[in-house]
């Protein structure tokens, strides 16, 4: 049993419904047990910036499954979503990134694990630091929260927590 870390993005509507349905098809497999889930963030876009805010969030689970098959069931996810890749770094409906798999590496044209990003993007970093303050990245060797501190201002501006400005709206 292991302990792993996965990225939900999204940012072709209804990004809240590709969210909710990525949890779902998650939970629903008996190998993987999900312990937490963060708060839903709106982010700018990084890398190609012509394109919607994206919808960001991090669940942590737990899994008897390794991560080349935990890769292809998030992949399966994908699919069943609708993901398309047309442009490489461009809009998706969900994509699903495993982060961290316990203190494991991996290295394989597949899959890298940590994601060799993970360390320099908020909307990574901000919904991590929910749900692991205190965990040290392999092969980075820092804490998430120190990461998160470093980050220039303007990159943390980018990552607006969603449900507070869902609360702003019902007021
Ligand atoms: O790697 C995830 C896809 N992605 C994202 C994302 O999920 N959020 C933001 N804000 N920018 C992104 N650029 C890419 S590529």
């Amino acid at each position: 049993m292991e302990i792993a870390y996965i990225a939900l993005g999204t940012n072709i509507e209804p990004r809240e419904a590709y969210l909710t349905g990525a949890l779902e098809k998650i939970t629903e497999h008996e190998e993987i047990k999900m312990n937490n889930i963060s708060s839903i963030y709106e982010t700018d876009p990084v890398g190609y910036t012509d394109q919607a805010d994206f919808l960001n969030m991090i669940i942590e689970v737990e899994t008897t499954l390794s991560p080349m098959d935990l890769l292809a069931y998030c992949q399966g996810i994908e699919n069943r979503l609708g993901r398309e890749r047309d442009i490489r770094f461009g809009p998706r409906t969900i994509d699903l990134d495993i982060l961290l798999y316990g203190e494991e590496t991996v290295s394989t044209d597949e899959l890298t694990v940590p994601h060799p990003r993970m360390h320099e993007r908020a909307f990574v970093l901000v919904p991590l630091a929910e749900l692991a303050p205190s965990y040290s990245i392999p092969k980075v060797g820092e804490r998430v929260e120190d990461l998160l501190e470093k980050l220039p201002e303007a990159d943390k501006k980018g990552v607006r927590d969603w449900s507070a400005e869902d609360e702003r709206n019902d007021t």
